[in-house]
This record gives structure tokens, sequence and C-alpha cells, in this order.
């Protein structure tokens, strides 16, 4: 588990040396915006249930086929059990939004994902539709300029984008 900060550090040790003048830019990027990472964290963790359950319910209005018998997501337990998924995914996000590094996404949440819904018969390709969703509604909320001194968040965005696509991609 790395964060921004530990991997390029691990990276310049592995070379046995000091970190570069481009690392250092980053990392100084990173604090400088380091009030707008900690606020785009805050509107996604207090809209949570909001995000989970608006990409739930456009997902199954998309592919009702999981909610009709036979479904993945087909009787309450499996219902819970999809939307407890999808919180979980998110709330990984919000750590690696966090620590501006994917790698305790990754390490916890993604590695195996694909072959556990694999066992199980959930179709990958429905729960990277649904991380989608959560995608876009996270970035709406995070993006939203009322209440808020506006600055330029569009490095940041991305790579919260990024997050959602490779927790996307690992399940699909
Ligand atoms: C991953 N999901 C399920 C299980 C596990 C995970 C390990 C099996 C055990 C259980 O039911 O609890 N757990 C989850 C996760 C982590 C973890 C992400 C990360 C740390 O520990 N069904 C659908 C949709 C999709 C879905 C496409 C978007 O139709 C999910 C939601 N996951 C789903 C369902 C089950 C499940 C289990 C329905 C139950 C499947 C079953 O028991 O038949």
């Amino acid at each position: 588990m790395l964060d921004a900060f530990a991997k390029v550090v691990s990276q310049a040790d592995a070379r046995g040396e000091y970190l570069s003048a481009a690392q250092v830019d980053s990392l100084s990027a990173m604090v400088a915006d380091g009030n707008k990472r900690m606020d785009v964290v805050n509107r996604i963790t207090s809209n949570s249930s909001t995000i989970v359950a608006n990409a739930a319910r456009a997902l199954f209005e998309e592919q009702p086929g999981l909610i009709a018998p036979g479904g993945n997501a087909y009787t309450s337990r499996r219902m819970a059990a999809c939307l407890r998924d999808m919180e979980i995914i998110l709330r990984y996000i919000t750590y690696a939004i966090y620590t501006g590094d994917a790698s305790i996404l990754n390490d916890r949440c993604l590695n195996g994902l694909k072959e556990t819904y694999l066992a199980l018969g959930t179709p990958g390709t429905s729960v990277a539709a649904g991380v989608r969703k959560m995608k876009a509604a996270a970035i709406a909320i995070a993006n939203d300029s009322k209440g808020i001194t506006s600055g330029n968040c569009a490095n940041l965005i991305a790579e919260v984008g990024g997050y959602f696509d490779q927790a996307a991609s690992a399940v699909a």
C-alpha cells in the first residue's frame, strides 16, 4: 500500500538516487491542490448513498434482466450484495483519491475481483457499467461549482476519473 509520496520515494530508492526534479514538481503540485483533493473526497463521501443508489437504479433500468427472476441481482439478498459491492468499490476509490495512488484500490479491492465475479456468476461487464455510472455522478458532484471558490480542477478530476476507469476495466 503506497501513496503518491511513498511511491516516488520507493522508485528513487530502487535507483539509489534522490527524487528527480520532475517527481518533486509533481508532488509539489499535489500539495498545492491538497484542499481541492480533500474537498472532492468530502463531496463524494457525503453523497455516497445517492451516488450508489442512482447508479444502481440506472443500471437496472438499462439491464432489467439483472433484477428479473434468474438475474444476478434478483432477490433482495443479491440486490443488497450488489449495492454493497458498489459502495465498497466507491469507498476504495475515495482512498485512492486521498492518497493520490491506486495501489490500495488495486491490492485490496480489485485484485481477484473479476475472478470472484466469474465464480459467482455475476456479470462483470454489468458491474463495470455500474461503476461508470458512479463515475459520472461522482464527477458531476465533485465539479459542481455551487458554493465553492472556483478554480482549475481539470487535472484532479481527470485523476479521479482514472480511478473509476481502473475499477471498471478490472472487472469487465
Ligand atoms: C465482492 N461480491 C459478492 C461476493 C464477494 C463480492 C466476495 C460473495 C460473498 C457475498 O455475497 O458477500 N466483497 C465484494 C468486494 C470486495 C469484497 C467488491 C472488495 C474488498 O470483499 N450483481 C449484479 C450486479 C452487481 C452484483 C451486476 C453492481 O447483478 C453484485 C452489482 N455481488 C453481487 C451479487 C452478489 C455478490 C457477491 C448479486 C451475490 C451473488 C450470489 O450470492 O449469488
